[in-house]
């Protein structure tokens, strides 16, 4: 569908979607000047779009800190995502990565597009990372020396059981949630958190990625990469791949919604890590993935476009999370009202349906339980397209005057 016609579907996407689109550009002109912070921001925009957003309003110091983390942590992501490497080659860089961010001189190519580019031009993170404070210094460098390790164990290593599952998901992304609660809490602004609920955190990011990017994982060239554990995937299928053929659909779809399942275990984890927070930049830097993975495994679930091709939250969706989390309770509202969805897809005939269904109650109980599901607008949208004639015609004025107005303030005009 469209661009319009999408907006047509879901006309209150429009308002949220221009505030994002301003807010893009804003965040995109605030460039700072010296050329190492100048990449180190402009590659942020280029190589994550939606962590870009959230890291951009957190304030000066913080955000820095946070920046560097995340473009240390995506190079070394870089280093063990690219299936070319030889192992040999690999596994000393991974390990000894926490060493290179205090090297200058280092680099190492690898990579394609945008991440070949922070890769080959790396003493800008470097030079970036060592005008950092010392205790945000600290933090990263040890998130980065316990990442590369667990990195470099999995290399030669399948996931094979569930606690291989957790532990892969402790070392790429629970690392990253322990080392930003250092963070806050070195900015001055949040009480340390413990590391059980940061490491959670991360898990539910990651789980939720994993799940959402089996067919891209599978079909890495030169190599598949698997992360779907066999603890899980054996129940139904003999081969991890076999789950991609369309003999397959009912067993893969059952395997689909079991990970849904063990991903939805951290929810209340993260509720209550979430809860905690006071500075409502962080607040929102924190809240806004996860509304989104939640939003994303209730896309997922039951769906077999998952073994097809990219299943996605819609931009405009995305926008409404954006623009509507301020406090806790858009939170308990949004993974109330993702719960419902989840729960009205629930087969009984699945095989996990009842475990699913338990912990989507547990989960809507935490969000009643907090005393602020109050009038709120829902983020489930009606089966039946809402719009009316005079919708059309007010978004039809709207875009003309829109684009008078653009055309208008273009020069040569
Ligand atoms: C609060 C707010 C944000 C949080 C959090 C708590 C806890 C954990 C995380 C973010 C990290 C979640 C990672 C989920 C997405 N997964 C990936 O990007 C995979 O790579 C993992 C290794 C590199 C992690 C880099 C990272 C990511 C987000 C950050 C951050 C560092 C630093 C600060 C803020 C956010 C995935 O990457 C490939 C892809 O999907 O593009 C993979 O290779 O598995
Ligand atoms: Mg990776």
């Amino acid at each position: 569908m469209g661009c319009v016609g999408v907006i047509l579907k879901h006309p209150d996407d429009f308002y949220p979607l221009m505030k994002l689109k301003i807010a893009a550009r804003h965040a995109e002109k605030q460039i700072p000047p010296e050329p190492h912070w100048a990449f180190c921001y402009s590659m942020l925009h280029k190589v994550s779009r939606s962590f870009a957003l959230v890291i951009q309003q957190l304030p000066t110091e913080l955000r820095n800190a946070v920046c560097i983390f995340y473009l240390v942590l995506r190079a070394l992501d870089t280093v063990e995502d690219d299936t070319s490497i030889p192992t040999d080659v690999k596994v000393p860089i991974l390990t000894a990565f926490q060493h290179h961010i205090y090297d200058c001189d280092w680099h190492f190519s690898c990579g394609t597009k945008n991440y070949k580019v922070l890769m080959d031009q790396f003493h800008h993170v470097s030079t970036a990372f060592l005008e950092l404070g010392k205790s945000y210094q600290e933090a990263i460098e040890d998130i980065t020396k316990r990442m590369g390790a667990g990195m470099a164990k999995f290399i030669c290593k399948e996931v094979e059981t569930i606690n291989d599952y957790d532990e892969y998901c402790h070392y790429v992304a629970g690392l990253v949630g322990l080392g930003l609660s250092k963070l806050f809490h070195a900015s001055g602004s949040e009480d340390l958190a413990s590391d059980y609920l940061s490491n959670s955190m991360g898990l539910f990011l990651q789980k939720t990625n994993i799940i959402r990017d089996y067919l891209e994982d599978i079909n890495e060239i030169p190599k598949s990469r698997m992360f779907w554990p066999r603890e899980i995937w054996r129940k139904y299928v003999n081969k991890l791949e076999d789950l991609k053929y369309e003999e397959n659909s009912e067993k893969a779809v059952q395997c689909l919604n079991d990970m849904v399942t063990n991903a939805l275990m951290h929810v209340e984890d993260c509720l209550k890590y979430m809860a905690a927070l006071r500075d409502p930049s962080i607040f929102r830097f924190c809240a806004i993935p996860q509304i989104m993975a939640i939003g994303t495994l209730a896309l997922c679930y039951n769906n077999i476009e998952v073994f097809r091709g990219v299943v996605k939250m819609r931009r405009g969706l995305t926008a409404k999370v954006i623009d509507r989390t301020k406090m806790m309770a858009d939170v308990y509202g949004a993974f109330f009202d993702f719960s419902c969805m989840l729960k009205s897809k629930v087969n009984k005939s699945d095989p996990n349906a009842t475990k699913t269904l338990s912990r989507l109650e547990a989960v809507q109980k935490t969000c009643r339980d907090s005393g602020v599901l109050n009038k709120r607008k829902s983020y489930i949208v009606r089966s039946q397209p809402r719009y009316n004639s005079a919708l059309i015609v007010m978004l039809f004025i709207v875009l003309s005057i829109l684009f008078a107005y653009l055309n208008a303030k273009r020069p040569n005009n």
